[in-house]
């Protein structure tokens, strides 16, 4: 062998090697394992397998239950015509528009899905919050159940409902496979390395105050090397109008950053929790199929 190829051969070996460096603040300091008995059983240590359907099969393994072609067009197109008449990229910028737009309520309560999601949880599911924008999020890698208070345990769900062939380069949705088994991230804990500034400022347009935005400055380096390190990959969820994908509210899971900044991704994405589990969310609304939602009282904001 040459001298050159002894070269080149190390500069290969060193770089498929290179470890990541793991951060100041790590995964750890901000998550905690949950015991048993405050989880949905379907998450428990031990559970006897051969009980579970296909969904629940899937939702234990992966984290996911990956529903192509489920939602009709006739269900999606009410909600699609009257968001393309908003017409504004990032949509409503409010987490509740479904209080004042009935035709989301009507999607994002679509019966079967809301089955589904029993099917998984184990206890009928109350929508609470929706994202409506047409653009990646491009939120780094989170969980969602640190959010919402610690209460809350994982009795959450979230669905990303394709509204129409989402292109590779508009920043799909991505999540690896099997991380809702990754101990739990906690807001309290997250909370503890924001500054007094960032616990108490607020949005201009909302009011809101997005401390999980704040935090990514740490969150974002402590996750992306847990993902770096951990034996399964990331997939993105690649869809077409009608397709559905439902997450657990542990799994690792971002928007990723679109190849070409400002491409359409159309997408309705509405989270939701047992409503045995939201002591903080007393006042429910049914719609006609007794689906239910929480109330707020919001103006709608776009
Ligand atoms: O942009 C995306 O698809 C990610 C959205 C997300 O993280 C969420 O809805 O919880
Ligand atoms: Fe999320």
């Amino acid at each position: 062998m040459g001298i050159f190829d002894s070269i080149s051969r190390l500069f290969s070996r060193q770089q498929s090697t290179a470890t990541p460096v793991p951060p100041a603040i790590q995964y750890a300091d901000f998550s905690e394992v949950p015991s048993d008995e405050d989880i949905p059983y379907i998450d428990h240590r031990v559970v006897d397998e051969s009980k579970l359907t296909p969904a629940q099969r899937e939702w234990r393994r992966d984290g996911v239950v990956m529903l192509r072609g489920f939602i009709p067009d006739e269900v999606t197109e009410a909600y699609i015509r009257r968001r393309e008449a908003l017409g504004k990229p990032p949509g409503w910028l409010i987490a509740t528009p479904y209080m004042h737009i009935p035709e989301m309520r009507d999607l994002a309560l679509y019966p079967p899905l809301m089955e589904k999601l029993q099917e998984v949880i184990g206890e009928p599911m109350m929508l609470h919050l929706c994202l409506t924008g047409w653009l990646s999020s491009q939120r780094g890698w989170h969980q969602d159940d640190y959010l919402n208070p610690s209460f809350v345990n994982s009795w959450y769900a979230a669905v990303w409902i394709a509204l129409g062939d989402i292109h590779p380069d508009s920043g799909p949705f991505e999540y690896v496979p099997g991380s809702h088994r990754w101990p739990l991230m906690r807001g309290e804990k997250v909370r503890k390395f924001l500054t007094p500034e960032e616990l108490t400022r607020r949005e201009p347009k909302t009011g809101y105050n997005h401390w999980e935005r704040y935090a990514e400055r740490f969150v974002n380096p402590a996750i992306d090397y847990e993902v770096a390190t951990w034996d399964r990959k990331p997939v993105k969820f690649l869809a077409k109008r009608g397709d559905v994908l439902i997450w657990h509210g542990r799994l690792i899971h971002r928007g990723s950053d679109p190849n070409v900044p400002g491409m359409e991704r159309r997408s309705l994405i509405a989270h939701y929790s047992g409503i045995n589990h939201r002591p903080d969310m007393p006042v429910r609304g049914q719609d006609q199929n007794g689906q239910n939602y929480a109330v707020f009282e919001t103006s709608l904001i776009d």
